[in-house]
């Protein structure tokens, strides 16, 4: 038997991802648009650590611009609808260049908006604003959350935001840019775990160096992110690595390895993830769930965000 990719996803099935996150979300969708924006932005305000404003330097904002631009230059009740519409997934010119953009991007357009609420350049929620009581119940459960898990909430809802026809809006090709300073290099370790693909991996990634971290792949190789679905090919990863992995900085922890039918090994490896937005201050637990090939290259990589700080330990294997 080989595997598919679709067979690889379900290699470690004792990992606990966590479902805190998707129904979280899940829940937050049902809301009214006054009370999705006032709710994040509670949320965003008081999660008590705040973005690194140097994290925009390794964002390509080029297309964003100009919609920022017209945003600036609204009344405040046009701001105010624009912001409406990106939630309840209206059929703008503005949600559909929204659509388009990589996380990142969109995650610079809020942080954008953001600053300029409180310099009072855009308009903010209104003061006083009570949500309703089911606004107010997912508030409650997302402070609940461990921080790492907030930021995916965030995330998350975040991406999701603006409007694609069903079959997807295709995203925009980023113009050509000079690629951004490697990090410098630094050694991994990762406790029970030799194998020198996987170890490379972390290396070439927290160096940014990408199609360093590519070549480690199979020709038909895949990564899967946490709540997407696997993206396939060296050439759609490189494209995806570059819009937003840079800046992140992984730290394995614990691993382990072992030999499974056609002379695939499967490594799981847990740790943490820092994402450039919030610096040092917040890891998010992870899982990596390695299938690598005869020849030693990775098949599948599939990352989720762990259900708890204690699966970081759970590496055992129940068959
Ligand atoms: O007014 O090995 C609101 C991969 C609305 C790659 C707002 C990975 C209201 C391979 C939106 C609130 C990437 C998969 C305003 C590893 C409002 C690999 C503004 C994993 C103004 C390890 C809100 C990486 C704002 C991972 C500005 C898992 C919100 C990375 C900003 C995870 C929120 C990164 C931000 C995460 C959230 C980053 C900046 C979860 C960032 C989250």
């Amino acid at each position: 038997m080989s595997f598919t990719i679709e067979s690889a996803r379900s290699i470690f099935p004792n990992t606990q991802v966590t479902d805190a996150v998707p129904a979280t979300v899940e829940s937050f969708n049902q809301l009214s648009a006054e009370d999705q924006l006032a709710l994040l932005w509670f949320t965003y305000t008081e999660m008590g650590v705040t973005i690194t404003p140097a994290a925009m330097q390794a964002v390509n904002m080029v297309f964003a611009e100009k919609k920022l631009t017209q945003i600036k230059q609204m009344s405040a009740v046009e701001q105010t609808q624009v912001m409406c519409d990106l939630v309840n997934h209206t059929d703008t010119p503005t949600c559909r260049a929204y659509s388009s953009f990589g996380t990142n991007v969109k995650l610079g357009f809020w942080y954008q908006l953001s600053e300029w609420m409180k310099q009072g350049i855009v308009a903010p929620i209104p003061e006083g604003y009570t949500l309703s009581a089911n606004a107010s119940d997912v508030l409650q459960a997302i402070r609940q959350l461990e921080g790492g898990q907030q930021l995916t909430v965030l995330q998350n809802i975040v991406v999701n935001m603006g409007y694609a026809a069903t079959c997807g809006t295709p995203k925009l090709k980023e113009p050509v840019v000079p690629p951004k300073e490697l990090a410098p290099r630094t050694k991994v370790t990762i406790e029970g775990i030799e194998n020198s693909t996987v170890l490379s991996y972390m290396e070439n990634m927290n160096a940014f160096d990408f199609p360093a971290a590519v070549a480690l792949f199979a020709e038909d190789g895949a990564l899967k992110p946490p709540f997407e679905e696997p993206i396939v090919g060296k050439e759609n990863i490189l494209a995806y690595m570059r819009e937003d992995c840079y800046g992140l900085k992984l730290m394995p922890e614990r691993g382990v390895s072992e030999s499974v039918e056609g002379e695939f090994t499967q490594i799981k490896v847990t740790g943490k993830v820092y994402t450039p937005w919030f610096g040092d201050s917040v890891g998010i637990n992870l899982a990596w769930r390695f299938l690598l090939n005869p020849q030693s290259q990775i098949f599948l990589v599939a990352i989720d965000v762990l259900a708890s700080p204690k699966e970081l330990l759970n590496l055992g294997l129940v068959r």
